[in-house]
């Protein structure tokens, strides 16, 4: 075999990842609860002066419901605690109920807290509350980081809180329909023709999972950004159901290059847009496809880009 996952994960070893985000979570961990609360909703509210996060859709709350329905019911002080609980991941109800939901779920769910704190029916950050010297140099970190990075700082640390149980069983979020064949965009990248990877990204946008699983190898692996690969068609599968839906991949150039033992690698670098922010923000990112000798995808990492610069990096 000329490939292992291990290996395949160094291809295109020149990319530059935004090392920053990663960089800026684990700074951002080591806050105490009340400092981590009051730092993502100063964040949350100057990011919101210049773009808007769109309402979670209707399916996804409906699985949030019951938490928030327990907290709506709380006193300001147990909601500030149920709050500071999350965010340290502790054990308890509450923070397994939320280990369980999905990265959309969760962010569902602290939508709704950040409108009921604003309309004060949830307990706000105290009035004049002070972040430690930390936190605000980590503000401030935050401030100057690509909006692409901002939401991925931000959808990280709520995707990171809660608490998962040994044995934990996910929500599963309701299923998008594929869209209808004759309304689907066909993408052109400069530099690329090659089938498959045209095929992944044109099903990708039309939410057509089945087929995009059907372009990996069997033991293919897929790598979102600064994450372990998740491998296996199965558990790709699942994940492109979870994570995935309503994704608009807007690649603009790559290069294809044979690799050792008849297997093929391309880059491709260009834009992506999330449905909770839309056309407000393209972040800046690579995909590098790694194609078994059939064509098939063994391994495609996907990179947040550490600048627009990269966009036009395919020095190897
Ligand atoms: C308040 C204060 C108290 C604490 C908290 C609060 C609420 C915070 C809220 C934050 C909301 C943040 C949001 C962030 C959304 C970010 C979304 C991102 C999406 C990136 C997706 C990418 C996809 C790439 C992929 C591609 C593939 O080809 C394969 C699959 C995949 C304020 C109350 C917490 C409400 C909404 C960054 C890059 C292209 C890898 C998925
Ligand atoms: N405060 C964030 C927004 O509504 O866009
Ligand atoms: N509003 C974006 C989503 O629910 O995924
Ligand atoms: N932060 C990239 C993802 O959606 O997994």
């Amino acid at each position: 075999m000329a490939f292992t996952i291990d290996s395949a994960r160094g291809i295109f070893p020149g990319t530059l990842a935004a090392d920053a985000v990663p960089a800026t979570i684990a700074r951002f961990n080591q806050l105490s609860a009340e400092d981590q609360l009051a730092l993502i909703w100063f964040a949350y509210e100057e990011m919101g002066t210049t773009i808007t996060v769109a309402a979670p859709g209707a399916a996804s709350m409906i699985l949030a419901q019951g938490l928030l329905n327990k907290i709506k019911d709380m006193s300001f002080t147990e909601q500030s605690q149920a709050m500071c609980d999350l965010a340290n991941r502790a054990d308890n109800e509450i923070c397994r109920a939320y280990g369980v939901f999905t990265p959309n779920i969760k962010l569902g769910f602290w939508y709704q807290l950040g409108e009921w704190m604003a309309e004060g029916k949830v307990a706000p950050i105290p009035e004049g509350y002070k972040l430690s010297a930390n936190a605000s140099a980590i503000l401030q970190v935050i401030r100057e980081l690509e909006q692409g990075q901002q939401i991925t700082v931000l959808r990280n640390t709520v995707v990171d809180m809660g608490y998962v149980g040994e044995g934990t069983v996910k929500v599963s979020e309701p299923m998008v329909l594929p869209q209808e064949v004759s309304e689907r965009s066909k993408v052109a990248i400069e530099g690329v023709d090659n089938a498959t990877v045209l095929s992944y990204i044109n099903n990708m946008n039309a939410n057509d999972f089945s087929a995009v699983i059907d372009l990996f190898a069997a033991d293919g692996a897929l790598q979102p950004p600064f994450q372990r690969p998740i491998v296996g068609k199965e558990a790709v599968f699942r994940y492109l159901q979870e994570e995935c839906q309503n994704l608009k991949l807007m690649p603009e150039r790559g290069t294809n290059e044979p690799a050792e033992g008849n297997f093929n690698q391309i880059k491709v670098t260009g834009k992506v847009q999330t449905p909770w922010f839309g056309a407000n923000v393209g972040m800046n990112m690579a995909w590098r496809f790694l194609l078994d000798p059939q064509g098939k995808i063994f391994f495609v990492a996907i990179d947040l880009l550490a600048s627009p610069k990269e966009l036009l990096n395919f020095v190897r």
